[in-house]
C-alpha cells in the first residue's frame, strides 16, 4: 500500500474561502454589469464578443481533449509496481507526428480568417451606408475626457451624447500620456496616444446609459478615470446640441447662484469655461486649452493653471469627475472643498491657486463653497434671451462681468501673469506701448485687432474679440482703466 500523504494546507477552509472569491470574479461577467463586455449594445462590440465566444469554444474543447489525454494517459499509464516494464514507445511515430502539427494549423487558420476580417472592417473606417457620420474628437487628459463635436462645435467633458443607430466616427488623442479610449458595451478600445491620432467608430444600437473607461494604465488615478455614453433618439440629440448653443439664464442679483457665479469667476474660470454657447466659443475655447495647456507645460512646478474640464450647461449632468460620482449639491461641495476626498492626484487640486493651504483643502468658506456648487448646478441652457455678454439689472454691460467670463481664463487683475500679463497698471502702460496710439486705442485694438500688436515674449494667442460689440469692448476699457 502507498502512503497517502496528508495535504499540506486545510483543504476545507481554502475551498469555503475560494468559492465566494471565484464567484465574485465572476459575476463581474454577467451581461447586465456595467463594465461587461457580454451584454451588447452595439454592432462593434456585438462582433468582437460573437468572435471572443467562437474563440472561446474552440480552446475548450482543445483544453477538455489535452487535458482529457494527459490525465487518461497518467491514469493508464502510471507505474503500478517498481517492476513495471515502459510501456510501448511512440518516438519517431510520422502519422501521430503530421497529426498534430496540422491539426493546430487548421485550428489557428479557423481563428485567424475572422480576427483578421473583423479587424480590417472595423479599420478601414465608418461604413458610408449606415446614415450620416457624427464626428467627435476625444482627448485624454490625466484623468478626464474631453469631447468636441466638430461639426455642432460643442465642447464638453466625461459625458458623451449620441444619436441611436448612427455610426460615430472618433479622432482619438491624448495631451499628456496615453490613454485608452473604451465604451465595452459599444466599441473594443482604441489607445488615445499623444502627438499622434487614431481612429475608431461605433455606433450605439439601443438607447440609454453606457459606461467608458480608461483602458491604459495612465497614472494614480487611472481606474478613476471614466466617463458616460447617452445615447439618445435623434430628436433628443438635436434637442441636447441645440441646448448646447443657448446660454444659460444670469442669476438672478442677491441669489446664492449670482454669488456663486462671483466665486467661480474668481477662483476658478482661469482653468474652466463655462459658457462655450455663442458663435465662435468652439475655436476659442480650443485656444484657451492650448494655452492652458502650454501655461502648464511650461512652469509644471508652479503653473496656475492647466487644461480642465469644459463646464458649460454642467447642470445638465449626471456624473462628477469623469464618471466617479452620480452629481448632486452635496457631493460637488466635497470636490470643490476638497478633490481629493473623491479623486487623489488631481491637477485641479496641485494647481488650482484657492488650494495652496496648509491642508490642500479649499481657502473658501462652506457658504462660498455650497453658492459656487448652486450656481454650477444652475448652468443650464436658458431661456435663450440672453445669448451675448452677460448684463446686469439695467442692461448696462458690465465691464467686470465681462472680463471675469472671457478674459480671466488668461489675465489676472493684479500683475501675476498667467497665459497673457497681468493687466494690473494697464492703463498708465498702454499710452506708450504703440507710438500713435493713445491708451484707449491700444485696449481697443488689443481686443480687435490682437496680431497687429504682440506684447513682448508672450504667445500670439490673443483672439479677436470684435463680436462682443462695441458696447462691450467700451465697457471693458473702461474697467480695465480702473485696475491698479
Ligand atoms: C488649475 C486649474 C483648475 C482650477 C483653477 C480649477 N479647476 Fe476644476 N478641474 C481642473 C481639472 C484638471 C479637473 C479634472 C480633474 C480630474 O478629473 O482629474 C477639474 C475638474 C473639475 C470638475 C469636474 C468636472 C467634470 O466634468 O466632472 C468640477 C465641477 C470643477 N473642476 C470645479 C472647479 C471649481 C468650482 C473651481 C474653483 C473653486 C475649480 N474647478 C478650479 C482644473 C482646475
Ligand atoms: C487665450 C488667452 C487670452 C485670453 C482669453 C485673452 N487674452 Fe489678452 N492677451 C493674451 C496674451 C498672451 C497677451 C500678450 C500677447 C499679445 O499682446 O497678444 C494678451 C494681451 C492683452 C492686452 C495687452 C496687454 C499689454 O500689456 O499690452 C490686453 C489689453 C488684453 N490682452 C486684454 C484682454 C481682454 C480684455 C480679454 C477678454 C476679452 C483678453 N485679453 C482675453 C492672452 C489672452
Ligand atoms: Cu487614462
Amino acid at each position: 500500500m502507498h502512503r497517502v500523504f496528508k495535504l499540506s494546507f486545510p483543504l476545507r477552509p481554502a475551498i469555503v474561502l475560494l468559492v465566494p472569491v471565484a464567484i465574485a470574479l465572476l459575476a463581474a461577467c454577467t451581461p447586465d454589469n456595467n463594465q461587461s463586455t457580454f451584454g451588447t449594445a452595439g454592432p462593434i462590440a456585438r462582433d468582437q464578443a460573437a468572435l471572443f465566444k467562437f474563440i472561446f469554444w474552440i480552446a475548450a474543447v482543445v483544453f477538455v481533449l489535452v487535458e482529457g489525454a494527459v490525465i487518461y494517459a497518467s491514469i493508464r499509464f502510471r507505474q503500478r509496481s517498481s517492476s513495471d516494464k515502459l510501456p510501448h514507445q511512440t518516438h519517431g511515430n510520422n502519422k501521430l507526428e503530421i497529426t498534430w502539427t496540422i491539426i493546430p494549423a487548421l485550428i489557428l487558420i479557423a481563428v485567424a480568417v475572422p480576427t483578421l476580417t473583423q479587424i480590417w472592417e472595423q479599420q478601414s473606417g465608418v461604413p458610408d451606408d449606415r446614415g450620416e457620420v457624427l464626428n467627435v474628437e476625444a482627448i485624454g487628459h490625466q484623468w478626464w475626457f474631453e469631447f468636441r463635436y466638430p461639426d455642432h462645435e460643442i465642447i464638453t467633458s466625461n459625458e458623451l451624447h449620441i444619436p441611436v443607430g448612427r455610426p460615430v466616427s472618433f479622432k482619438l488623442d491624448s495631451q499628456d500620456v496615453i490613454h485608452s479610449f473604451w465604451v465595452p458595451k459599444i466599441a473594443g478600445k482604441v489607445d488615445m496616444v499623444p502627438l499622434n491620432d487614431n481612429y475608431m467608430w461605433m455606433i450605439g444600437d439601443e438607447i440609454g446609459e453606457y459606461y467608458g473607461q480608461c483602458a491604459e494604465f495612465c497614472g494614480i488615478a487611472h481606474a478613476h478615470m471614466r466617463f458616460r455614453v447617452f445615447v439618445h433618439s435623434e430628436e433628443d440629440f438635436q434637442a441636447w446640441a441645440d441646448g448646447m448653443h443657448v446660454a444659460a439664464d444670469a442669476p438672478a442679483p442677491g441669489s446664492p447662484e449670482a454669488s456663486g457665479q462671483q466665486g467661480f469667476n474668481t477662483y476658478c474660470s482661469t482653468c474652466h469655461t463655462n459658457n462655450s454657447t455663442t458663435p465662435g466659443s468652439y475655436a476659442r475655447e480650443i485656444s484657451f486649452q492650448d494655452a492652458r495647456w502650454n501655461g502648464w507645460i511650461s512652469d509644471i512646478e508652479n503653473a496656475a493653471i492647466v487644461s480642465a474640464p469644459n463646464l458649460t450647461h454642467f447642470g445638465t449632468r449626471t456624473t462628477l469627475a469623469a464618471g466617479l460620482k452620480e452629481l448632486n449639491h452635496s457631493t460637488l461641495v466635497d470636490w470643490i472643498t476638497d478633490p481629493s476626498s473623491i479623486k487623489i492626484g488631481t491637477r485641479m487640486q496641485e494647481h488650482a491657486a484657492v488650494y495652496n493651504t496648509e491642508d490642500g483643502t479649499a481657502d473658501l468658506s462652506p457658504g462660498q463653497v455650497s453658492d459656487i456648487a448652486t450656481y454650477l448646478l444652475s448652468l443650464k441652457p436658458g431661456s435663450g434671451s440672453g445669448g451675448g455678454a452677460p448684463a446686469t439689472g439695467g442692461g448696462v454691460v458690465d465691464g467686470a462681468e465681462v472680463f471675469a467670463t472671457n478674459c480671466s481664463n488668461c489675465h489676472s487683475t493684479t500683475d501675476i501673469k498667467i497665459v497673457g500679463p497681468g493687466l494690473a497698471g494697464i492703463g498708465d502702460r498702454a499710452g506708450s506701448r504703440v507710438p500713435g496710439l493713445g491708451v484707449d486705442e491700444y485696449i481697443k485694438q488689443s481686443l480687435t485687432d490682437p496680431a497687429a500688436y504682440v506684447v513682448d515674449d508672450y504667445p500670439a494667442v490673443m483672439t479677436d474679440w470684435g463680436h462682443l460689440g462695441t458696447e462691450t469692448i467700451e465697457a471693458l476699457v473702461t474697467y480695465l482703466k480702473t485696475l491698479k
